[in-house]
């Protein structure tokens, strides 16, 4: 049914028929804006003089952050403070929005209202509950805190009723779309709930979803983002008993190009370059496993080489926690035995070494790091990266219990390039730049 709106925000993939009843002589400007309003796009209705739309202030950002880290949990979880909220009746981005909203009718979807009834067939049901899950900082994304290759597939019968409840426990938006049906979003119009393909089901919202099994095959359910999809946030729906696709000769390479997606590993790579040597690092990741290498190089003749690597499997739905195994290599020149602040002797001019540590991300981002060597020797260590200063500034700060230290500042160039300078308590103090990737 037709309803008055003069706001409206549209998820990715979502659509919506926009009756604009316009004035003869004038000609308006309809204006669609990225919700993180960096750019947007306008389509102009109507002959006659132009009359420009107003453009969106920029978003208040911390705003939203802090409000975000209110609602935080201590274990990142989100906590809806008991508002059960649903149909993106409560827009908790209001904070960000520098406009004045007092006036304004923005749609939700418990506004939406189907003209004809709706009601699925009378046939047994079946109940689903997805928690939509994620870790922000490592930018993984599930679906009960298992990626698509990581799960079956859901079989159904034709004939049956679903049910999907769907309950968003992440920080962020995720427009959920299932492929060849409609489903009706239980939204309070009863009989007369809408059908849709796509619901963006906000932090912290539960919505109910129904469809009726009328098909055969398989059918995904994903977030429409593609790259939280990539990274495993949906599920394959698959009839029990369906003919063979024609149009899919090898169903199983098929199935396994989707797995791939979110088994797919990616590097990432920090290199300093500074006078007093190189340090760096090099991260191989996919949605459990990290490998990192480190190196310090000094360019000093004492200062020597050490570099360590770890492989590690991130443990639980946010991802707080990383057992590794791994072993480092260290060489310096001249230099005698060296004690840690637990009084165990290590001599640095040669040494090789395996080990096992447990890291732990504490709140703030700062990173703990215990971990015990084949020589027996326990370090702990605190450690954090990219502590935003400015804008473009940022820090970074190590501390562990072998004595060592480090401190350092990075000013943002370009995408890749900064210019860096640190204090190292092996390398001195050195200044350059570092590449980031
Ligand atoms: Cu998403």
């Amino acid at each position: 049914m037709p309803i008055d709106a003069d706001r409206m925000l549209i998820g990715v993939s979502e659509t919506y028929d926009v009756i604009v009843t316009m004035p003869n002589d004038k000609s308006y400007e309809f204006l669609a804006t990225a919700e993180d309003r960096t750019k947007s796009a306008s389509l102009w209705l109507g002959n006659g003089d132009s009359v420009p739309a107003t453009r969106l202030p920029r978003l208040k950002y911390f705003d939203g952050m802090k409000m975000m880290n209110g609602m935080m949990n201590m274990d990142g979880s989100m906590n809806d403070m008991g508002m059960k909220m649903s149909l993106q009746q409560m827009d908790m981005n209001t904070v960000m929005y520098a406009e004045n909203l007092d006036k304004t009718v923005t749609l939700n979807y418990a506004m939406l209202r189907s003209p004809e009834k709706t009601m699925l067939p009378d046939a047994p049901a079946r109940e689903l509950h997805f928690n939509l899950s994620g870790n922000m900082n490592r930018y993984v994304w599930t679906i009960n805190n298992r990626a698509v290759s990581e799960t079956d597939k859901i079989l159904i019968k034709k004939g049956e009723n679903i049910r999907i409840i769907l309950y968003n426990g992440t920080m962020m938006r995720h427009p959920m779309h299932l492929h060849g049906h409609f489903f009706r979003l239980i939204n309070g119009q009863g009989e007369y709930s809408p059908l849709k393909t796509v619901v963006d089901i906000m932090p912290m919202e539960t919505d109910t979803l129904e469809f009726a099994a009328t098909e055969s095959g398989d059918w995904f359910f994903h977030c429409h983002i593609l790259y939280h999809m990539m990274s495993g946030m949906g599920r394959i729906f698959s009839y029990e008993n369906s003919r063979a696709n024609p149009e899919i000769p090898d169903p199983a390479a098929g199935l396994r190009k989707i797995y791939a997606d979110d088994r797919k590993i990616h590097l990432a790579a920090k290199i300093g370059l500074e006078t007093n040597g190189s340090d760096g690092e090099l991260n191989f990741n996919n949605t459990r496993y990290r490998f990192q290498t480190e190196w310090r190089i000094g360019l000093n003749n004492t200062d020597g080489y050490e570099t360590e690597s770890h492989i590690g499997r991130y443990i639980g739905a946010i991802q707080w926690l990383l057992p590794y195994v791994g072993w480092d290599f260290r060489h310096k020149k001249g230099d005698a035995a060296e004690r840690n602040i637990f009084g165990s002797e290590s001599s640095l001019t040669d040494r090789r070494a395996f080990c096992i540590g447990l890291e732990y991300t504490l709140p703030m981002l700062i990173t703990a790091d215990a971990r015990l060597d084949t020589k027996g020797r326990i370090r702990f260590q605190l450690s954090r990266e990219d502590v935003p200063v400015s804008s473009r500034m940022r820090l970074n700060f190590m501390v562990n219990s072998d004595k060592e230290y480090m401190a350092g500042l990075r000013y943002v160039l370009t995408k890749y390039i900064s210019a860096s300078t640190h204090y190292d308590s092996d390398m001195g103090y050195g200044a350059g730049i570092t590449f980031t990737y």
